[in-house]
């Protein structure tokens, strides 16, 4: 039985994700742990698709109930999530306020005018770009935007960053824990392992409270991509535990199901080390796999170096999360220039 049917669904993914299996990436790494992607990044015709839509999935429903006409949300100059809030409005036929701070210490000539940011423009969204740098709590110039809708008399609805700490920011995830058991039942075999790159937290939080029930949320391993990995596992441990007490998880989280690994985020939140890049382009010339520099291809980089350590036992199957992101590229263009 699900964990989420007492949960209103409202539908902007094309249905469950593939898995996919990545034979030269496996390989190329040594050949002995099978690498799969679970490709997140697919997950739907609206505006590319990504995490944020089976999380704002069962975010809706409460946002149309609530009688909002806009959607005010917050991220960076190139967030994927308030791309994904412009997106959700768009499909409703609502308004979208989004906030983007300067989290990013980038200086590339285009960087807020492509990507993301771009197709949120596109999508009619009213992006305000301020001058704040990176922090995933809750921040002023949001709690301004929403107060600013009122004042036109809007009726707004609150998407905080990556949705995380929204009551409901966490239940999109724990479907994906159920899907992954379904999947698997198909499949013949469990995957021993999940990898996924986390910054707000309710990506992983929602996996971390899908899989505790079945018992293996231990083997979900978080890397951090923030930068500020304290504030992240705080942020988590608060999700986690309101999305377990929300869908009747029925116990506790332990603390030790909670795996997050800071190893990979330097220098900064949003700039790739050279790590990084190497991952970027191995996933694109084994798989033809695109990952962003700022989050899954630090989580890339992470399960790479964690398979070149030795972290995943011989014969171990893996389960890479590839939650999107790669419109982020295209402000990064100086440093792909030569591939
Ligand atoms: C993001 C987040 P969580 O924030 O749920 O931990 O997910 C991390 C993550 N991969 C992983 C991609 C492609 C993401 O976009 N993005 C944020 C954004 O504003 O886009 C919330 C930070």
């Amino acid at each position: 039985m699900s964990l989420l049917e007492k949960f209103d669904r409202y539908p902007l993914t094309f249905g469950p994700t593939p898995i996919e299996p990545l034979p030269r990436l496996s390989a190329a790494l040594g050949g002995k742990v099978q690498i799969y992607a679970k490709r997140e990044d697919c997950n739907s015709g609206l505006a590319m698709g990504g995490n944020k839509l089976r999380k704002l999935e069962y975010i809706v429903p409460d946002a149309i109930a609530s009688g909002a006409d806009t959607l005010v949300s917050i991220g960076g100059v190139q967030s994927n999530h308030t791309r994904m809030v412009a997106a959700t409005a768009a499909k409703l036929g609502m308004k979208c306020v989004v906030i983007q701070e300067k989290w990013v210490p980038h200086f590339d000539a285009v960087y807020d005018r492509v990507g993301n940011i771009q197709m949120t423009r596109l999508m009619g969204a009213d992006s305000r770009l301020v001058d704040d740098g990176f922090d995933i709590g809750i921040r002023k110039s949001w709690e301004a935007a929403i107060q600013s809708v009122k004042d036109a008399d809007g009726k707004p609805y609150p998407i905080p960053a990556g949705a995380s700490v929204h009551r409901y920011g966490g239940l999109g995830y724990v479907g994906f824990a159920e899907e992954v058991a379904r999947q698997e039942e198909d499949l013949g075999f469990r995957f021993d392992y999940i990898v996924v790159c986390v910054v707000t937290g309710s990506t992983q939080g929602g996996m971390i409270v899908g899989f505790a029930a079945q018992d293996r949320a231990e083997r979900v391993i978080g890397i951090d991509a923030s930068g500020t990995p304290a504030q992240t596992r705080a942020q988590l441990r608060g999700i986690v535990d309101g999305t377990a007490e929300l869908v009747g998880l029925g116990r506790a989280v332990r603390e030790e199901e909670i795996v997050v690994n800071p190893d990979y985020a330097y220098p900064a939140y949003g700039v790739p080390s050279e790590e990084t890049n190497a991952a970027i382009r191995l996933a694109a010339r084994t798989e033809a796999m695109i990952t962003d520099p700022v989050y899954e291809g630090k989580s890339m980089q992470g399960m790479i170096d964690l398979v070149g350590k030795g972290f995943f036992p011989e014969g171990a199957r893996v389960l890479y999360a590839h939650l999107g992101g790669a419109p982020a590229l295209n402000g990064y263009s100086y440093h792909y220039k030569d591939g």
